[in-house]
């Protein structure tokens, strides 16, 4: 028997983790040999129904669920742990100024940063789900100075499985026919799903659906997407953002397939002209348990000019939280 691997999921009473955590303990992220431990952070109101939420996992007597531990202590959360999936967020309310959920995530990722700093694992891989995300990773990233930015990432991969989901749809074909999507920049309706390197069976997306249909219906759609499922089932996405957490993580895991790359928001490099150290969804390739944004792709002017635009949205979102940095 291998010795089990310790995964932290913040937010553990929540939808997305309502998925996600019985996925994990199913053997969905580390395969059917690998045991873990489920280290469950809450607040302290929560921590009740979380409760009730590791009895129904007890109850599904998973043969590889070793352990759950629950705490409202992040440092109890992250000790030593391999994999962190940072769920935990506040909720926009009505009225609430945007610049006032940023802050207020902010001094969550802020603290969790600092945690994560003193104990967890140094090679941990910590995955930020809780919005604003891009933001919320690059909080964490400058408080824990000795875990290298490589430690971290945000989740665009909901965006991305929407984007190939679409075009496989529009084409007729199976989603495994799709490569090479990318969906760029800030998860937020700024995004930009792009068709210009998607491959479908081998040919250019753009051979095949007219310019039009990207700009006009396709993008829209994956941008508006997550309002839409709200309005038709009344809750934000869940399941399906479970699904993308545990597929990003274990691709940063197992890697990329051949000739394959996937949407991560990483730390920028400078690459593509966008600031160093944003935290920005571009493509990637992963080998070796390392992402690496793929370079010197061809970009037009209506490329760049949504690069630019999602640029400057998350340096506006860093000056509403730089009391914080
Ligand atoms: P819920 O409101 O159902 O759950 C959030 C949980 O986080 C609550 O149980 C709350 O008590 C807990 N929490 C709040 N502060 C915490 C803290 N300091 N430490 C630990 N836990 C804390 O939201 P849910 O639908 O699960 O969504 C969670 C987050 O994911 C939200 O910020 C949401 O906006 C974001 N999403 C991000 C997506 C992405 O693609 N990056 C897509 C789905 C989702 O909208």
């Amino acid at each position: 028997m291998k010795t089990p691997v310790d995964i932290a999921v913040t937010g553990a009473a929540g939808q997305i983790s309502y998925s996600l955590l019985f996925r994990l303990a199913a053997g969905d992220l580390l395969g059917p040999d690998q045991p873990i431990v489920l280290r469950l952070l809450e607040i302290t109101p929560a921590l009740e129904v979380l409760r009730g939420v590791v009895m129904e996992l007890h109850d599904c007597a998973f043969p590889l669920l070793h352990k759950v531990i629950i705490t409202d202590d992040p440092k109890v959360a992250f000790d030593n742990i391999d994999y962190a999936f940072l769920v935990g967020a506040k909720p926009r309310k009505q009225g609430m100024l945007r610049s006032d959920l940023l802050s207020q995530n902010a001094e969550i990722f802020l603290v969790q940063g600092q945690a994560l700093n003193e104990v967890a694992n140094r090679n941990v891989k910590v995955l930020v789900t809780g919005n604003p995300a891009n933001t919320n990773a690059y909080l964490a990233i400058n408080h824990a100075p000795d875990l290298a930015p490589e430690c971290f990432a945000a989740m665009t991969m909901l965006d991305h499985t929407r984007a190939v989901s679409q075009l496989a749809q529009k084409c007729g074909v199976p989603t495994r026919d799709i490569r090479n999507m990318t969906v760029w920049g800030n998860h937020s309706c700024m995004q930009y799903p792009d068709l210009h390197n998607a491959l479908v069976k081998g040919r250019p997306a753009l051979d095949l659906v007219e310019q039009d249909w990207f700009v006009d219906e396709f993008m829209p759609t994956v941008q508006y997407r997550g309002a839409e499922v709200i309005k038709a089932r009344g809750q934000s996405s869940a399941a399906s953002a479970a699904n993308a957490a545990i597929m990003h993580m274990s691709t940063w895991i197992h890697g990329t397939d051949e000739g394959d790359w996937v949407s991560m928001a990483v730390p920028s490099d400078g690459s593509y002209g966008i600031e160093s150290g944003l935290v920005f969804s571009f493509p990637v390739t992963v080998s070796d348990g390392h992402y690496h944004i793929v370079k010197g792709l061809d970009m037009n002017e209506f490329s760049l000019e949504r690069l630019r635009r999602n640029e400057a949205e998350l340096v506006e979102e860093r000056q509403a939280v730089k009391h914080l940095l």
